[in-house]
């Protein structure tokens, strides 16, 4: 059985988190991740506060296992939701998009374990700083709101410069990726884009279908010019927003206002014309829908027997 610092932490049976992923990640899927032994996550980002409260009330009777909250910090609801994660008793909150700084010191003397996404060293540094359990280092292979340095690059870097453990994610579906993972540094793993097809993830057949169809090829990264990528599948609106973003006669302003709602189109409506379907690069790996019990389980079995076939590297 594998077992890693962050488990006995967190008291989790499997070193696995799922991705807050915004306006896809509810109770329901997070419970699933936490029942199946790994970390389920609720995405703060779907809605306002009172949603935010009614998923944790729900998680809550629909698992004894613990769950994070994921808080987008460019959330216009951010201190609302920073006040209802102590109110509401949240066992870890995961932050992303952002320097959780200003909130951490009340989070954890309410006794939340702070768990923030990092996407260099120097966050990492500043968060291990600040009192966070550990980082998520997440390469810009990853779905969604996405930095620069690749997994392969930044974890181990991460895993130099701070003492807690070390979450990689970013590209990661697979027993070959947590034990990559493990190599690198990391104490384990976050996956978003395979939870995506999970049986009990809520978001759009649509979303779902495309997952299941993606090539290694079919995303791209939109939104450099406006400070924030964006990695999502290349669909006919992603490339006329591509061309948008070149087009120096277009403002700043019209092409945030484009991209306004798209994932929430895409993930609640399935639409193809305006939605934008975050994904990670290693969606084309992904086949099948399957429930969380069964990805886990299956990665984590294909991962310990990596692992123990890996003295074969070694010559006799
Ligand atoms: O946050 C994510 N992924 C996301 S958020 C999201 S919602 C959204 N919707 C529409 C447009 C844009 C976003 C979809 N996907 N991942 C965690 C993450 N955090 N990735 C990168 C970062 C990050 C970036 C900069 C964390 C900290 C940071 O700090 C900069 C600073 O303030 O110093």
């Amino acid at each position: 059985m594998i077992n890693t610092e962050i488990c006995n932490i967190l008291n989790i049976k499997y070193p696995i988190f799922q991705g807050g992923m915004a306006w896809i990640a509810d109770s329901k899927l997070a419970a699933a991740v936490s029942n199946a032994g790994g970390l389920g996550t609720i995405s703060a980002m779907n809605k306002d506060g009172q949603w935010l409260v009614e998923e944790i009330r729900k998680a809550k009777q629909l698992t004894d296992k613990p769950f994070a909250v994921n808080i987008m910090l460019m959330s216009p609801y951010v201190e609302e939701i920073a006040e209802l994660v102590i109110q509401e008793k949240v066992p870890v909150v995961v932050t992303g998009a952002g320097n959780p700084g200003k909130y951490m010191k009340k989070w954890i003397e309410a006794g939340i374990k702070v768990i923030p996404v990092v996407p260099s060293t120097g966050l990492a540094k500043l968060a291990a700083r600040n009192g966070a359990t550990a980082v998520i280092a997440e390469g810009g292979e990853s779905g969604g709101h996405v930095g620069e340095v690749t997994t392969m690059a930044l974890v181990p870097q991460v895993c130099d410069v701070v003492d807690i453990p070390v979450i990689a994610a970013g590209g990661i579906a697979d027993g070959r990726g947590i034990v990559a993972s493990f190599m690198l540094g990391a104490s384990g793993v976050q996956l978003g884009t395979k939870f995506l097809v999970a049986k009990e993830c809520g978001v759009h057949q649509t979303y779902k279908n495309k997952v299941l169809k993606a090539k290694d090829i079919d995303t791209t990264t939109t939104g450099k010019r406006l400070g924030h990528p964006v990695r999502a599948l290349k669909t006919s609106f992603i490339k006329e927003m591509l061309k948008l973003e070149y087009d120096s006669t277009v403002s700043n302003e019209e092409l945030e206002e484009k991209g306004t709602g798209s994932l929430r189109c895409a993930a609640i409506e399935g639409d193809d014309k305006k939605g934008s379907f975050m994904v990670g690069q290693i969606a084309g790996m992904i086949k099948k829908e399957q429930s969380c019990q069964e990805m886990i389980e299956e990665i984590f079995k294909e991962a310990e027997e990596l692992l123990l076939s890996a003295n074969k590297y070694i010559a006799k």
